[in-house]
This record gives C-alpha cells, sequence and structure tokens, in this order.
C-alpha cells in the first residue's frame, strides 16, 4: 500500500525507483527472458508500469503532452491536483507494487530454468528471522452472518468490493502456517502418489506435470533442496512451504483431515480475532518467512494472518539506498561429450518410425520414453510404494558403497542410463571419501535431465571432473573414456528393458569396451509373484500408464505426428517364457495416423498393440552366465534384506 499521507510525488519517486532496484541486478538479457507463458519478461514489467502513467495521466492531464515522461514530477508537485488525477496516480503505484511483486515471482521462475539455478541476488539474510516451531492448535471461530469486503473510500482494488454479508458456520482455523516440514511428511507418506487425496482436475494436472513436491523443491541425494532468489540451498523444516497451487495445497489438506479455508472464513477470522500485527514485504530475504512470535504484552491466536494490511513503505525507504550484491554463481561447470552430432537424437527418432511403426509386431524403442516429461514421470513411478527397484538398490548401495570402492579401486565411473543419478550419490560419497575418484561419466539419452544432474553433481563433487555424454547406450560405447581404472554402474534393472539379443550384444560390448582391468556394477531385479509384478507395472494410480504413453506425446511433439493418446490403453503381460513383463499400448478403434516430419502413414487396427518396453526379471544363475559368456567374471553378489533385487560386481579379467 502507498503511505496515503506523503506527497504524492514522494510516493511517486519511492515506488518507480523500487521498480528499477528490483530490475538492477539483472542483465538486459536476463530481462528478456521468458521462462513460461504466464511469465512476463522484467522489462515488459518496467515498460507496462511506467506505460500506465503516460495515457492515463500525462496524456490526459498534461496540455503539451510528449510521450515522454519528463514532466510527470512537476504535475505531481503542482499545488491543485484534482481528485481524479490524485485517484489514478495513486492506483498506478497500487498497479506498480503489484507488478514489484510480479516481477520477483517472474524473475525466481526464469531463474529455475538456468541449469545453475543462479539466485537474484544474494539474501542480505540467508536464515528466516522466526521459525514455526510449535504444533499447530485449532483456534474455534463463531460463525454467523459476517461483513466482507472493502467498506469506505479508500484505496481498493474492484476484486476486494462491494462490501456485503455473507453467512459462515463455525469452523476451526489452524494457528500457523503449514510448515516445509508438514509437506515433507505428505510427500514421504506419498501424498503426491495417492489419487484418493486429490480433486480429479488436480490428479490430472499432477500426473501430466509430472508433481512430486512443490515447485523449486528438488531432491539432492536425501535432502530437499529449494530454489529461492538467493539461490539454491536446503528446506527449512520450520519455514512455512511456499508455491504450492490450490491443488497441492487441497490434497495436503485432505491427507491432514481438513479442507483449506474459504475466502470468507479468512477474512473473518483475520478481522475478528487476535492477529499478528502488520509486517512489510521483506526486501531483505525476499522468502516468505514465518511471523514473530507472540510480543509478549500480549498473544496472537492467529499468527499467519495479518491483522491489517501489510505496508511496502517503511521497509522500501530502509532499503533503498542499500549496496547491490550482484549475482552469484559457485558452481565449477561440468563438460559435455561434443562427439555425438546434436541431431542425432532427432534423425534416430525418424528412423524409428518406419522400422517400429511401418511393419509388425508394432515397436516402439523404451528410449523415447525419457524426453523431460518421460524422465519426470519415471521420477515419479520410483515414488509409488508399489515400485520396489529403487529403494531396494539404494538400501544395497549404502551397506555396500564403501566395499565397492575398495575391492574395485576404479578412478573413474561411467554411469549408462544415468538419468538424475540420485542413487549414485551413495557411490560417488564413499568413493570420495576414499580419494580414488577422478572423473565420473554420467550417460544418458535424455539430454536435459543429464545436464541437470551434471550441473548439480559438479556443485555437490567439485574435486571431481563431471563429464556428461548424451547418446544412446547401445549405439556409443566408443565415446566412453577407457583410460585408468573404469567402473560402468548400469543400475535400477535398465538392463532389463533390453531384449535377450540386445543384451547378449551389448554384454559384449561393454566387455571389449573395457578390455581389460575394469568393473562392472549392475543392478538386476529378481523374478518374483506375477501379482507383485503387475501392481509395479500396471499400478492403480496410473503413473506407469501415463509414462509409457508418453511415447506418443514425445512423437507428436517431436516429429508433428497426431497419435490421439487417449485412444491408446496401457498393458502390462507377464511374459513366463520369457520372465519379463510386456509393457504395450493398445489401440481402441482404427487409426490413420500421419507422422508429419517422418513424412509416412501409420495405420493401425482396434485392438492392435505397440510394443513399448520390456522389463526382465532375472535369477542369479542366469545373469552369471549372460555375464560370463560376455567375458565378465561375476565377484560379489548383493542382494536387499528381502530379496527383491540384487546389484553384482563383475570383472574383466586382464
Ligand atoms: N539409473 C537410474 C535411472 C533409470 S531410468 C535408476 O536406476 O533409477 C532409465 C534411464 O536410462 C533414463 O534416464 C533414460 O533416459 C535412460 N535410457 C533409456 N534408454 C537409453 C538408451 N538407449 N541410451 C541411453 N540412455 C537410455
Ligand atoms: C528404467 N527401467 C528399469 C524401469 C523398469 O522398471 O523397467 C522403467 C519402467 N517402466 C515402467 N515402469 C518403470
Amino acid at each position: 500500500m502507498t503511505n496515503v499521507s506523503a506527497p504524492l510525488s514522494t510516493d511517486y519517486c519511492t515506488t518507480r525507483e523500487l521498480t528499477e532496484e528490483l530490475a538492477s541486478p539483472l542483465s538486459g538479457e536476463d530481462q528478456a527472458a521468458q521462462s513460461m507463458p504466464d511469465v512476463s519478461p522484467t522489462k515488459w514489467h518496467r515498460a507496462h508500469t511506467t506505460w500506465f502513467f503516460e495515457p492515463f495521466v500525462l496524456e490526459r492531464y498534461e496540455s503539451d503532452f510528449e510521450p515522454v515522461d519528463r514532466r510527470i514530477r512537476a504535475l505531481l508537485d503542482g499545488a491543485d491536483l484534482s481528485d481524479d488525477v490524485t485517484d489514478l496516480v495513486r492506483l498506478g503505484l497500487h498497479h506498480e507494487q503489484q507488478h514489484q511483486e510480479l516481477m520477483l515471482m517472474d524473475i525466481k521462475h526464469v531463474l529455475s530454468l538456468n541449469p545453475s539455478r543462479p539466485g537474484y541476488r544474494s539474501q542480505r539474510r540467508a536464515e528466516p528471522l522466526n521459525r514455526i516451531d510449535r504444533p499447530a492448535r485449532w483456534i474455534d471461530v463463531d460463525g454467523g452472518v459476517v461483513e466482507t469486503g472493502h467498506r469506505g473510500d479508500s484505496f481498493a482494488f474492484d476484486n476486494e468490493q462491494p462490501f456485503h454479508h455473507v453467512f459462515l458456520e463455525p469452523f476451526r482455523l489452524a494457528n500457523r502456517l503449514v510448515t516445509a516440514g508438514d509437506w515433507t511428511q505428505f510427500i514421504v507418506d506419498g501424498g503426491y502418489q495417492r489419487a484418493d487425496l486429490w480433486l480429479s482436475d488436480g490428479w490430472h494436472t499432477a500426473l501430466s506435470e509430472a508433481w512430486t513436491a512443490p515447485l523449486y523443491w528438488r531432491l539432492e541425494g536425501e535432502v530437499w533442496m529449494i530454489h529461492t532468489l538467493g539461490g539454491t540451498r536446503p528446506v527449512i523444516d520450520d519455514e512455512p512451504v511456499c508455491h504450492v497451487s490450490f491443488y497441492e495445497a487441497d490434497a495436503h489438506a485432505r491427507w491432514a483431515g481438513a479442507r483449506p479455508p474459504t475466502e470468507f472464513e479468512w477474512e473473518y477470522a483475520a478481522t475478528s480475532r487476535p492477529s499478528t500485527p502488520e509486517r512489510g514485504f521483506d526486501l531483505e530475504q525476499l522468502h516468505p518467512s514465518p511471523a514473530p512470535p507472540d510480543d509478549g504484552s500480549r498473544s496472537y491466536d492467529l499468527s499467519q494472518l495479518l491483522s491489517t494490511r501489510c505496508t511496502l513503505a517503511d521497509d522500501r525507504r530502509a532499503t533503498r539506498n542499500r549496496r547491490r550484491t550482484p549475482m552469484t554463481t559457485s558452481i565449477t561447470e561440468p563438460t559435455f561429450d561434443a562427439h555425438l552430432d546434436p541431431d542425432w537424437s532427432r534423425r534416430a527418432l525418424i528412423d524409428d518410425v518406419p522400422r517400429g511403426l511401418g511393419r509388425r509386431p508394432l515397436r516402439l524403442p523404451p528410449r523415447w520414453l525419457y524426453d523431460d516429461r518421460g524422465s519426470e514421470l519415471f521420477e515419479k513411478i520410483t515414488g509409488l510404494a508399489e515400485y520396489y527397484p529403487t529403494e531396494a538398490e539404494r538400501s544395497i548401495l549404502r551397506r555396500e558403497a564403501t566395499a565397492i570402492a575398495e575391492l574395485t579401486k576404479a578412478d573413474t565411473i561411467i554411469e549408462l542410463g544415468s538419468g538424475t543419478s540420485d542413487k549414485t550419490h551413495t557411490l560417488l560419497r564413499a568413493f570420495t571419501e576414499t580419494a580414488q575418484l577422478r572423473r565420473f561419466v554420467p550417460f544418458d539419452v535424455s539430454e536435459q535431465t543429464l545436464r541437470d544432474a551434471a550441473v548439480e553433481l559438479s556443485a555437490a563433487y567439485p574435486d571431481v571432473q563431471i563429464h556428461g555424454v548424451v547418446g544412446d547406450f547401445t549405439r556409443h560405447l566408443s565415446h566412453l573414456p577407457t583410460d585408468g581404472v573404469p567402473m560402468i554402474a548400469f543400475l535400477g534393472s535398465t538392463i532389463g528393458n533390453l531384449y535377450m539379443e540386445e543384451r547378449r550384444a551389448f554384454l559384449s560390448m561393454l566387455a571389449e569396451h573395457l578390455l581389460a582391468g575394469g568393473w562392472l556394477l549392475l543392478g538386476v531385479d529378481f523374478v518374483k509373484p506375477v501379482d507383485r509384478l503387475v501392481d509395479v507395472y500396471d499400478d492403480p494410480s496410473g503413473v506407469t500408464a501415463e509414462f509409457t504413453r508418453n511415447v506418443l506425446h514425445v512423437l507428436n511433439h517431436e516429429l508433428h505426428a497426431d497419435f490421439d493418446v487417449a485412444a491408446f490403453d496401457h498393458v502390462a503381460l507377464w511374459d513366463p517364457s520369457q520372465e519379463r513383463m510386456n509393457l504395450r499400448l493398445r489401440v481402441n478403434d482404427d487409426h490413420l495416423i500421419a507422422v508429419a516430419d517422418a513424412d509416412v502413414p501409420v495405420e493401425l487396427h482396434d485392438g492392435e498393440e505397440i510394443r513399448n518396453e520390456i522389463s526382465t526379471n532375472f535369477q542369479i544363475p542366469s545373469i552369471t552366465s549372460e555375464l560370463a559368456t560376455a567375458g565378465f567374471t561375476t565377484r560379489q553378489v548383493w542382494t536387499d534384506t528381502p530379496g527383491d533385487v540384487a546389484v553384482l560386481l563383475a570383472s574383466v579379467d586382464r
């Protein structure tokens, strides 16, 4: 809110200066970036807010107006401004203050998409001033016919009017905000995987956008990190959770046995109960922080609610002339393989269309499942209660990482199908502790996921050279380094996604490539009762179905195909002779599909299936004998406690 008692020109200058100050840490290029349709570039906010004063004030009230704002100050300082001019300038200033918040919101989004996730400026205060360290208490609020909306003549936006009455049933409100710690419990309890907690639209959005946590949260190893305007830092349990959508708030409330309050309940509670006194927009921290605790003389029932509106003015004056800090990044740059033709992936996809869909059986290689959305959906699968392989394998790695480092003495780890390299942190930590690791080479077909992971790894292991390779592990193994003592990690039973003949060729290539003296760390999933596997590959919440159907979205986006994705059912069938799950997409009805960029029509008939992925389960004797045929000697086999999965360590003998 502007300060109604200050001279208008002071308010004008203060508000205008703050907008410029907010923009100042950003380069011209940063100010032009638009990261998604709802984000406006900073330059646009600057132009838009100043534009307001031109047509609405200058042009109307300044007789020799030329479209330059040189004289607005003189106009505002003039003795007799009519009420119309005063009201309009005030509206312009409130408008600009709204945009100041929006600018920060948009800048945060733009920077969050930069792989190095730079901060906008270092926080003048990194720690929240207050913490929410007490459990929530319920406050009873009486109901009845209550007043709502803005009353009187002072400034209000139109959505705060008209003043009117509403009827409220008595209700209870929690006395404090939901914290990041509360939210972590929700995540751990499968909040993002349980359809029963979500509104149907919300569930659809959560699935299609692969939500697994609030916007700007990211799991690094086992630590939740948050991207803020001050850069990326660990989430603090006792801070309020922020950047959650209405749908997430609603699902969280249902999980907690509650519901979000309505706007009327909120407003009535804030105006009828002792609530926290006004607090400003925290320019020191630029991040939501908890309200101060009771001040001793009185206690606040509702610490999260503001009893009066917050003012920008005080904070703004206090910080106007502070020194500005430049954007900071402290991350060692990873390197990327430059050998591969940047267009190979698109050309390979184009080649795979006639090869896979131009003849029967219809087939699409699983590597195309993993665009950005597919990679996020896979992450979501790994968090499903039914999907045991990830956590089971992680438990083995945690237990055995040091033994693996000591046994192999490898100085290079190459990870095939590395994805987010999430589990690999366990290995990297153990290998760096034994001080022998020189280089980590993540290798994946999914370029953006690989780049994001490489940037994070560089920050986490500054003494290890991180060298990402984008490619197909069935074709591009010759791009891998062979010097030193390499250990190839192929985890998560991704080997089970290869057909038997591909597997044989792949293992032989690995043995040949590693030559003598190298190691293979292989994760495999064991054969188990079919019911359990069907639950894993056709999970009740439908995430796996969304994941396998993603290959059609990829063809629609990348090659301008016109698959009606909803017409395809996800089918998961156990094949006992091959001991594998067959994952297929079964089409309803006849379709003639145009794949514009591959220039081939694809004819599909009702009930036909596209073979999309297999997921093979192994037994120890069969996999060790496959390894032996390829030239590997299995040195160790570790299983998790329930015996669901195994990690094998094999070597190619000199
Ligand atoms: N290793 C991780 C991720 C497994 S998901 C884990 O154990 O959880 C499979 C990964 O392999 C994805 O990141 C996918 O992009 C990658 N991938 C699939 N097919 C590939 C191929 N042919 N070449 C390279 N990477 C591939
Ligand atoms: C990556 N791979 C080992 C996963 C699996 O279990 O076969 C891919 C997957 N497909 C469906 N769910 C998970």
